[in-house]
């Protein structure tokens, strides 16, 4: 069952009791529904009681029905159903109150919570806005520039901010029920509340709305969600609540069948799928508490601070005190910009400070459970490394290299118990990218990869899983795009014209912008080393400016020219007549044409590394490029692409 009732003296109790997370389902809806039916006819029952089973109260409406049409009854007649009940209805929350869970909550008379409810209406993470009622009810119980915040720009209230908001009518303790009962005898003897919708709203100053526009639209990222939640929200106070609420369900139908909605649900449960990979479930990790990092460098302090920042104490060795002393001063650094930001207080820059030991060689390695290497991309300098993690670390250690191209498998040759050895390939800035790409060799341990995964989730990155080859997933794709818009180059198209493609399409800066700002000399060192090697590699464009001197912004020109400090990039004469000899002549391609090449391009590669098992899935190919490569989520990953391309094509 997934609604549970019990009777308390004339009290109902009804528990959502839907696990994992009480999600409202079709037959939740016709149980609720039902339910204030059949209480309303019942002279024995007072008031009903609505909670949830578990931690949670509900995280909303179950959003694996989204695919599918919707099916009645609708959860806003629901909503308005258990409103306009005449016993009423009183919302007992512990944990999150979320989406349509939140939605429920506003259509009770009233709502009680423990100090771990919090509520939020995250719908247009999804690509959709609240489709039943919250837009309108909320606002009315806590303001319009609170409710702002909360339907249009995700902000989550946690109970104290809901008591002030008058969101919340009381708090109670644990355990809720007997609290929530007792509350409930005395609020009967007293008048009710008005139910949410009927309560007045003026209209706030229209600059209200002018600066919520303008605030929402800078961190949309191109979203339409948003915006529209603003929309709605405005037309429910300014045309009043039936029309706000027919608004609403217009446009959360209309947005629940788009195609921005249907990516970022697929990078939902793509996400929560990369958590938990099914041949490690059940796999215990082993425990974790002090990690060291080899390599003070960019890579090495970043890995420092994301480690630092979950809580684990970090022994970072380097070669000598200049090196160590620069490493503590770029992670003191680091915190000290998130205090500025007022991301952590001053006490907690000391404390994660204090949890950081550096240390000149290997001395304090021996106490890590697990080490991290960051040093130079080169084997003989990463082999080095690990003959004196081998010496020196417990044999139960897990030894990690952050390798992003250099097989893995080489570097580990000759180590002592190589089945704790992996690749774990952060990207830079390290505290900050959410993406790790996790590169295990034949030999690794089963307990090996769940204590990397458990990591990965203490880090709050996302993991996903690599086979050996080339670039592993995101760089090996990342060169295919890369190669195929140098092609389009050949073919007469113009640098600036396929950047603003790909920005019009979503990516904060173009391939060739990109480059520019990377620097060209590290792809071409690269190719370099594989003509040495005798491969067959061509001469690329790339290749042409970088002999020339110009290796990007910090050369003052690659594919753009740079004035000096200006980061804006200009189109360069120069670079053209260096180019020249391999540039077709000059052709318009539209914006939509150059996007279609290149993704298809990316979805070919990523359809070869999926035969070849490199990565496990289509979903975690778009999770890497969503979370290592700026692809821009609403648009799903370039598989995702890839599928909705061969749907309208069908
Ligand atoms: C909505 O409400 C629309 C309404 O306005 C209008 C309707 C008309 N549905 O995240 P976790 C699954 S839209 C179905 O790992 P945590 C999840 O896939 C909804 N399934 O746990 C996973 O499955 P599995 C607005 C859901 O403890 C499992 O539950 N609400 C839903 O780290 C555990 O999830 C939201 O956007 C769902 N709504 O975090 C809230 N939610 O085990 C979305 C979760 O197979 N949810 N699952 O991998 C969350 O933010 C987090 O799941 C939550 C728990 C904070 C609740």
């Amino acid at each position: 069952m997934t609604v549970n009732i019990d009777i308390d003296g004339g009290i109902a109790i009804v528990t959502i009791a839907n696990p994992p997370v009480n999600a409202i389902n079709a037959a939740v809806r016709e149980r609720l529904l039902t339910l204030a039916q059949a209480f309303d006819k019942d002279p024995a029952i007072r008031a009903v009681i609505l909670t949830g089973a578990g931690a949670l109260f509900v995280a909303g409406a179950d959003i694996t029905e989204f695919d599918r049409p919707v099916e009645p009854p609708f959860l806003p007649d629901v909503v308005a159903r258990i409103e306009r009940a005449a016993k009423p209805w009183v919302a007992a929350i512990r944990g999150a109150a979320l989406g349509g869970g939140l939605e429920l909550a506003l259509g009770c008379r009233m709502r009680i919570a423990t100090g771990t409810a919090r509520f939020a209406l995250p719908e247009v993470n999804l690509g959709i806005i609240p489709g039943s009622g919250g837009t309108q009810r909320l606002p009315r119980v806590i303001g319009i520039a609170e409710a702002i915040r909360v339907v249009a720009e995700n902000h989550t209230l946690d109970a104290a901010e809901a008591v002030r908001l008058g969101l919340v009518d009381a708090m109670v303790e644990e355990p809720l029920l007997p609290g929530a009962i007792a509350f409930v005898r005395v609020a009967l003897d007293k008048a009710l509340p008005v139910p949410s919708l009927d309560r007045p709203l003026s209209e706030p100053a229209q600059e209200i709305w002018t600066e919520a526009e303008q605030r929402i639209a800078s961190h949309a990222k191109g979203a339409s969600a948003p915006l529209q939640a603003l929309e709605v929200l405005k037309c429910g106070i300014e045309q009043g609540a039936a029309a706000g609420l027919a608004r609403e369900r217009a446009t959360f139908l209309s947005l629940r069948g788009s195609e921005e909605a249907a990516a970022l649900r697929h990078l939902f449960f793509a996400e929560r799928a990369a958590m938990r990979p099914a041949d490690i479930r059940g796999t215990a990790p082993r425990p974790v508490d002090t990690a060291g990092v080899v390599g003070g460098g960019t890579m090495g302090s970043g890995i420092a601070a994301a480690l630092l920042n979950a809580g684990l104490s970090v022994v970072l060795v380097e070669q000598d005190a200049a090196g160590a002393s620069r490493a503590r001063e770029t992670l003191a650094s680091l915190f000290e910009a998130s205090q500025r930001r007022g991301q952590i207080t001053g006490e907690e820059v000391a404390e994660r400070l204090g949890r950081l030991e550096t240390n000149i060689g290997y001395g304090g390695v021996e106490r890590c459970d697990v080490v991290i290497e960051a040093v130079f991309e080169e084997l003989a300098v990463k082999r080095a490394v690990f003959s004196e993690l081998g010496r020196f670390c417990r044999p139960d250690a897990i030894l990690a290299t952050n390798t992003s191209y250099i097989d893995p498998r080489l570097i580990a040759e000759g180590l002592p118990e190589p089945e704790r050895f992996l690749g774990l390939h952060f990207f830079s800035p390290a505290h900050v990218m959410k993406l790790l790409e996790i590169v295990p060799t034949p030999e690794t341990a089963p307990d090996v990869l769940a204590t990397v995964f458990e990591i990965a989730r203490r880090l709050g990155k996302i993991p996903v899983r690599a086979g050996i080859c080339d670039g592993f997933i995101g760089n090996r794709i990342l060169r295919r795009f890369r190669t195929e818009a140098e092609a389009l180059v050949r073919d007469g198209v113009g640098i600036a014209a396929i950047d603003a493609a790909m920005r019009g399409f979503g990516f904060a800066m173009g391939p060739f912008e990109m480059q520019d700002m990377a620097g060209l000399d590290i792809a071409f060192l690269h190719r370099e080393a594989a003509r040495k090697r005798g491969e067959p590699v061509p001469d690329m464009p790339g290749d042409l400016l970088v002999r020339a001197g110009r290796k990007g912004q910090k050369t003052g020109g690659g594919w753009y020219d740079y004035a000096p400090g200006d980061r804006r990039p200009q189109p360069s004469a120069k670079a053209e007549r260096i180019l020249a000899p391999l540039m077709g002549p000059r052709t318009d391609m539209a914006g939509e044409v150059i996007v279609a090449r290149l993704m298809a391009t990316m979805a070919q590669e990523g359809q070869a590394i999926l035969a070849e098992g490199i990565a496990a899935s289509a979903a975690d190919i778009d999770l890497v490029e969503v979370h290592g490569y700026g692809f821009p989520r609403r648009r799903g990953g370039p598989m995702f692409q890839l599928g909705r391309a061969d749907a309208n094509r069908v």
